[in-house]
């Protein structure tokens, strides 16, 4: 029987594990909706595929896929990932899906965030978001978890922990006016640390330029590992994104993490600008409501948007002269693990990455 408990995972002896621990597998959503992906989603699709069908090597994969898209997206995923009727709005596992947490006993629950599509009437990216705003707890149904309904908007995309006790976060995103106006930083870091099961929350100032989440840490940094920590980098000044990861470099390099430790501050070399494309602009309905695509706009491309899962870490690749670097630093850092690249730019169009399409289920 699947509950909704009025305790707290901190309470309960429940902590949110980092990323990099054992998972029992990976949730991902399925894209369709062609005012934000282009040509009715057929491209995104692939690509989403593609990344399902590489995270399957090392552990199993459901996807969630609205009832007219089901035979399709059967058709193109591979036999070995699960697919199962679950209706969204859009198709980002990482921000509507449930953060996982887990205790001593190897007992698994969810927390059900507030989703707004990322600011709501304020600043939303589009309406309406009913169907996401379910997608947490339809998870946790089919898994039979028991479920804290979290009182604060936020999408998954917007933490990091690494499980011992530390998450990282931007203020620029939780202290968005769209998301929890009512809330003060002390409250909202309160919150952090009663349903992350955290001691010390690390507020960097502001995340990737452009990024249209306004501010989620999962495109500009993560832990590898306790006190290892990756961030997107510019060695070019002139771009707007030096200032935000030199900020980020200053701020996690003097801090320490909940135990104590100072931080390691890898940087990864973000890709040349990449820019949408006139024919990708065009590609994409235009809606009333929904954040449109304009030929030109600079997107918030990261190497750092990948997903680490059991024994694997796929990252996306943008045919850019960083690719090789990107791949090359990460595997180096990361050597228990085989590190695939995935072309991630039908996902960046949309406005994320693989990070964001992904949810790991703990074991
Ligand atoms: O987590 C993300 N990066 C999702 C962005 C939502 C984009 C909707 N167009």
């Amino acid at each position: 029987m699947a509950r909704t408990l009025h305790s707290t995972p901190a309470a309960d002896g429940f902590r949110m594990p980092g990323e990099f621990e054992r998972h029992a597998g990976t949730w991902m959503l399925w894209p369709q909706r062609p005012d934000n992906w282009r040509l009715g989603a057929k491209p995104a699709q692939k690509a989403f595929a593609a990344v399902a069908a590489a995270i399957s090597q090392f552990e199993p994969v459901t996807v969630g896929v609205n009832p007219e898209q089901f035979a399709n997206a059967r058709r193109m995923l591979p036999p070995q990932v699960r697919v199962v009727e679950l209706s969204s709005n859009d198709a980002w596992m990482r921000d509507c899906g449930p953060t996982f947490v887990i205790n001593e006993l190897g007992e698994t629950r969810g927390v059900h965030w507030h989703f707004n599509a990322w600011g709501g009437m304020v600043n939303g990216l589009y309406f309406p978001w009913d169907l996401d705003a379910a997608v947490a707890q339809k998870v946790l149904e089919i898994e039979r978890l028991d479920r804290y309904r979290a009182p604060l908007v936020l999408e998954g995309g917007s933490i990091h922990v690494d499980g011992e006790g530390c998450c990282i976060t931007t203020e620029e995103c939780l202290l968005d006016e769209g998301r929890n106006p009512e809330l003060t930083k002390d409250e909202i870091e309160h919150y952090l640390k009663e349903y992350l099961n955290v001691k010390k929350v690390l507020w960097i100032p502001r995340g990737v330029a452009h990024d249209e989440t306004r501010g989620h840490v999962d495109n500009l940094a993560c832990f590898l590992r306790p006190g290892v920590i990756a961030l997107t980098w510019t060695d070019d000044h002139s771009d707007p994104q030096y200032e935000r990861s030199a900020q980020a470099y200053e701020f996690l390099s003097r801090e320490t993490d909940a135990r104590g430790r100072a931080l390691q501050v890898h940087k990864i070399h973000q890709p040349n600008p990449i820019l949408i494309q006139p024919e990708e602009a065009e590609e994409v309905d235009i809606v009333e409501g929904t954040l449109p695509r304009r030929p030109g706009d600079r997107l918030p491309a990261s190497y750092i948007n990948f997903y680490l899962c059991n024994g694997g870490a796929i990252v996306p690749t943008f045919n850019d002269p960083h690719d090789a670097e990107a791949l090359a630093t990460l595997q180096r850092l990361l050597p228990e693990r085989r590190v695939i690249g995935i072309p991630g730019r039908e996902i960046l169009l949309g406005g994320g990455n693989i990070h964001c399409i992904t949810q790991q289920q703990p074991r």
